[in-house]
């Protein structure tokens, strides 16, 4: 096998999202109706902000658009996600950076696996919210072995799909035809089970333990358990979703409405009830939630003085009262009015990540008449500045969608701190650190300006 045959991972990752994207919209038809929602409402603001069009297409994220997607998972070992990580590897995903949960009473942390490279992730920015369940969280120390020993197990990978990454990695990536096949045998790790794995009785002690370690421990495999296009209106989306009668989580997560948009803002729709086999008993019947619909609005990626700020508006809006009551949004737009909503404030005060890119007056010129600094090429149109698009996740966001999916009644904090090295332990690899991965998509576009 020649290094020609080998097609790329961004291929395989493309492949991957629709396959993805298809399983669930059968599995679960009104994630289709959400796609629907959101490629009408995106169609529609394109048409209607030509400076948006604009600066998308000089960012290479036009086409991206109707194609993008998140989703999540949620797996229960290290070697899971260890395994996890070879297999997204092969898609050309690799984790960035660690979100903890446990502080908002969710017993898990994670990552997020996704493409790296501007170009990477202008062809396809499929991402994967990943989350280890903590069993050392679980208090009730019987039943916490009980699920070690119900989760160890378990093998939620095709001997076929192992096989594959086994064989990317040795050859350096895999042909179209290996690359087909292992799309398929990857998606069957995804798939939803109605059968479960254990008694109604221990699903029960596992959901009265915490909804979500039932979820984790009772099933064959880490289901997907959302798929997330994204907008360019929330708010239009959050109204498109009401008047459709879906049943919409309260409020949106993340920064307010604002003239230019920063980081993420998401809402979805409540989790399904879903029947399922109980092992024994002539197959008992019950249900589970899990499953549900999101959507997401990208803006601006923060600097860590951006975030800074971010963090401390956002602490400023929920600290009373938390991101419940009426006047939530009016709190949220009260605590954002410190945070500058123009695209040059926010370059010049070094707050957010820009890409930055010669015009055609700008290349005309020879380099050494560029030798200046950018906002001086800015100002005398020799250069252009878009925002760079936000690709990670928020924590406290995270934790509202969790929430949301979990009946919303469960607010208690676990008391275990954070634990970044026990989970790059369990990965087998470190995260990546995504202010860097922005701060190197800045500096290259700045160092194509003068070149
Ligand atoms: C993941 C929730 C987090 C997001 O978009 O912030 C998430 C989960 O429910 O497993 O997907
Ligand atoms: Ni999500």
């Amino acid at each position: 096998m020649t290094a020609e045959n080998l097609v790329s991972p961004d291929h395989i990752r493309s492949l991957f999202a629709q396959a993805m994207s298809h399983m669930y919209r059968t599995e679960v038809p009104l994630y289709g109706d959400l796609v629907e929602l959101v490629s009408a409402i995106n169609a529609k603001v394109l048409a209607g902000d030509a400076e948006l069009a604009a600066s998308l297409k000089r960012n290479d994220d036009y086409e991206r658009i109707d194609l993008e997607r998140h989703g999540a998972i949620r797996v229960g070992t290290a070697a899971e996600l260890a395994m996890l990580r070879r297999v997204f590897a092969v898609m050309g995903m690799y984790p960035v950076g660690y979100y903890d949960l446990a502080v908002a009473g969710v017993p898990v942390h994670s990552t997020a696996f996704r493409p790296l490279e501007a170009a990477s992730l202008s062809r396809n920015p499929f991402r994967v919210f990943c989350s280890l369940l903590r069993l050392e969280l679980i208090e009730d120390a019987a039943l916490r072995e009980q699920s070690a020993a119900i989760l160890a197990k378990r093998n939620i990978f095709t001997d076929a799909a192992v096989t594959l990454v086994a064989k990317a990695e040795a050859q350096g990536g895999l042909d179209q035809a290996d690359a087909q096949a292992f799309v398929a045998e990857a998606l069957e790790t995804f798939r939803w089970h109605s059968d479960a794995t254990v008694s109604l009785a221990t699903y029960q002690q596992l959901h009265d333990a915490h909804r979500l370690i039932a979820d984790v421990v009772s099933f064959r495999g880490p289901h997907i358990n959302h798929l997330t296009p994204r907008t360019l209106d929330i708010d239009a989306a959050q109204e498109g979703m009401i008047a459709a009668g879906i049943d919409a989580k309260a409020v949106i997560e993340g920064p307010p409405r604002r003239a230019c948009p920063i980081l993420l803002r998401q809402t979805s729709f409540k989790a399904l009830n879903e029947p399922v086999h109980f092992v024994g008993d002539a197959g008992a019947a019950g249900s589970h939630t899990a499953r549900f619909g999101e959507i997401e609005q990208r803006g601006l990626a923060l600097t860590p003085k951006g975030r800074a700020l971010y963090d401390q508006l956002l602490e400023q809006a929920r600290a009373a009262e938390g991101s419940t009551g009426d006047d939530y949004y009016t709190r949220l737009q009260t605590a954002f009015a410190g945070f500058p909503d123009d695209w040059a404030s926010l370059r010049r005060e070094g707050l957010g990540y820009f890409r930055y890119r010669l015009t055609e007056a700008g290349a005309a010129l020879p380099a050494a008449a560029r030798q200046l600094p950018a906002e001086v090429l800015i100002e005398r149109g020799l250069a252009s500045a878009d925002p760079i698009v936000y690709e990670d996740f928020l924590p406290v966001s995270a934790a509202g969608i969790f929430q949301s999916n979990l009946g919303g009644a469960e607010q208690r904090a676990y008391a275990e701190q954070a634990n970044q090295a026990a989970f790059e332990a369990a990965l087998g690899a470190p995260v990546g650190d995504a202010f860097a991965l922005y701060a190197g998509i800045e500096q290259a576009s700045l160092d194509a300006l003068t070149a």
